[in-house]
């Protein structure tokens, strides 16, 4: 079993606990699920190598939790799980996904009106009976009823960051199949679209049976809906379809083209084949009979008068046009951050400490990270307040001294109260390198209210980056009401940083925002927002975010090496 489903167990023994109001339990198995879901390596391989000994000395288990793993990974599940299942039958994944709906609700839903599924909450709110509950009402029915629209609108869409790693794994199997010249992911995906409905796999070979034969028999293959000669479709563990297509190697380059879409973009590249007298298809291009182009996709763009076009460019926004007049961006590469200016660790929510956070930062590739801690107003996540803000300040300039060629700068992440004004003091915000500034609360105030908000948190001196600046988590809550256009000039004015985060569920700012702030000059950041070691990662899916907004990398601060990055903050 794999770390992620060995997370869930806990995660949701946790919520049971919460349900029978044991608290302290309910704290110390959600603790021992951020751990095992966030653990760099296989928690199955740390107890074959070292048994119970070896899983305890894992932060966060202890003896009666690694004794539960122990018999997880024996059996195949947990006799106390199954047992508070047949306790409370509820569908945990499917409520729990729902924004406003915590443990305490889901156990009052579901001993006060038997609610178990999202159907049943659907019910009882169109029944009236939910906004009689206590602690309930009209507000709370709004927002549960707001929450399960979106999840509605959500559902057969995938997060990007949630599909890729195991995507590309199938991708590199497929490239080395023997008879296989060349295989590639296509679709939304190659896009790198935040979000993706099915996976496109495109293969060349002149042996398709055997091909065809391998994917459908892949591991994570749990249903084949259909198996051609070149065409197949099938559905994966991960809850993601996919498809793949077989083509020759001299049609390779046009079936990329084709199938990397998107649509709309392929209907204008077809139309201009057609105004030349050609035709364009998944083949190639053709004058007649004969396939002028095909074999790779640069050729395509080249015959039909365009510069080569990136395929996170591929929407029909524009970028037609700009490329047969020479004028495409150069977007900002791929690994070419040199900082992180948003990163959790222990002192508040994170998983790790700084110097675990410092190591993995290197490895990945940079030179600097801002460590940004949540502040004293966000209580769930023990937020610092002036004085640890201090005292992390002196560790920092400690640990600093132990690393050679990296640079550990001091942030925070405070809150922005309704008024606009911070929960942390200017004086000490003036002596840290990096202020990020959030909306953590009041999520639901009216549109002016809350740009002038965040306009009042932007004017402030000390605040150098707005972070995650529209509040949506994707396919969980929409984005506060708010002026963004409003907000992205304020920051050009006043030289304040708008960030990309690139948290796989936020990618906020989006790309169509992104793009506004490009043309109008403002400053942005792709940060990863931490919370662990692992999460360095996500910075590529930040990279592609802002690749779809057009960024280059005079756009993105954090391209910059340390020095220049600090004096190109404001003063
Ligand atoms: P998704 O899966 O909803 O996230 O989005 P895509 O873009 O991956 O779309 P999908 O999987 O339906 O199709 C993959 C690509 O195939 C798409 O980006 C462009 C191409 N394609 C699909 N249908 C058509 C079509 O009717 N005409 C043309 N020209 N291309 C199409
Ligand atoms: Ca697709
Ligand atoms: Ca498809
Ligand atoms: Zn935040």
């Amino acid at each position: 079993m794999k770390n992620p489903e060995i997370a869930k167990i806990f995660y949701h023994l946790a919520l049971f606990e919460e349900m029978k109001d044991e608290f302290f339990k309910a704290r110390a198995y959600d603790k021992a699920a951020r751990m095992i879901e966030s653990y760099g390596r296989e928690i199955k391989d740390v107890y074959e190598g070292g048994g119970l000994e070896a899983l305890q000395e894992i932060e966060g288990i202890g003896k009666a939790i690694s004794e539960k793993i122990e018999e997880i990974l024996q059996t195949g599940h947990l006799r106390l799980y199954e047992e508070r299942k047949k306790e409370f039958p509820i569908d945990l994944d499917g409520l729990t996904s729902l924004e406003g709906v915590g443990p305490k609700t889901i156990k009052t839903l579901y001993q006060k009106l038997n609610v178990s599924t999202i159907e049943d909450l659907e019910k009882v709110i169109a029944e009236g009976k939910l906004k009689k509950l206590s602690g309930f009402g009209e507000k709370k029915e709004q927002q549960i009823r707001k929450s399960i629209e979106f999840f509605k609108q959500g559902r057969g869409r995938f997060l990007l960051g949630d599909m890729l790693p195991s995507l590309r794994n199938i991708e590199s199997r497929l490239k080395r199949h023997l008879v296989v010249q060349n295989a590639m992911l296509c679709g939304s995906a190659r896009r790198m679209k935040e979000t993706i409905g099915d996976a496109d796999f495109l293969v060349a070979s002149d042996r398709p049976d055997e091909v065809m034969s391998f994917f459908t028999t892949l591991p994570e293959v749990t249903h084949v809906y259909s198996k051609g000669t070149t065409k197949s479709n099938v559905r994966l563990s991960l809850g993601i379809d996919a498809d793949l297509r077989i083509v020759g190697k001299e049609n390779f380059g046009a079936a990329m083209q084709y199938f990397t879409g998107n649509k709309d973009h392929n209907v204008a590249l077809r139309t201009m084949a057609i105004v030349r007298g050609w035709k364009l298809n998944e083949y190639g291009l053709y004058e007649g009979e004969r396939q002028i182009a095909g074999k790779s996709e640069e050729e395509i763009y080249k015959i039909l008068g365009l510069d080569y076009i990136p395929p996170e460019m591929r929407e029909n926004n524009g970028e037609i046009d700009l490329a047969a007049n020479k004028r495409l961006p150069k977007l900002i590469e791929y690994n070419s951050l040199k900082g992180d200016l948003q990163v959790q660790t222990n002192y508040t929510d994170g998983l790790n400490s700084i110097e675990e956070m410092v190591d993995a930062a290197k490895k990945i590739g940079l030179e600097y990270i801002a460590i940004t801690d949540h502040t004293k107003s966000l209580g769930v996540a023990r937020g610092l307040d002036e004085e640890g803000i201090a005292d992390q300040g002196k560790d920092i300039d400690k640990i600093n001294k132990k690393f050679e060629g990296f640079r550990i700068l001091k942030g925070a992440e405070v809150n922005i109260f309704k008024d606009g004004t911070l929960d942390i003091a200017d004086k000490t915000l003036k002596e840290l390198d990096v202020v990020g500034a959030s909306i953590h609360s009041a999520f639901d105030l009216p549109k002016e209210e809350q740009t002038r908000r965040v306009l009042e948190a932007i004017e402030n001196p000390n605040v150098d980056v707005l972070f995650h600046p529209t509040g949506r988590l994707i396919n969980q809550r929409a984005p506060y009401e708010i002026d963004i256009e409003r907000v992205i000039q304020k920051c050009r004015d006043t030289e304040t940083v708008l960030e990309i985060n690139a948290y796989p569920n936020r990618l906020d700012l989006k790309d169509e925002y992104i793009r506004k702030a490009v043309q109008i000059g403002a400053k942005l950041c792709i940060d990863s927002d931490a919370h662990s070691t692992l999460h360095f990662q996500y910075l590529e899916y930040g990279i592609g975010q802002a690749r779809r907004g057009w960024a280059t990398a005079e756009n993105v601060v954090n391209t910059l090496h340390v020095d220049r990055f600090l004096t190109s903050l404001k003063h």
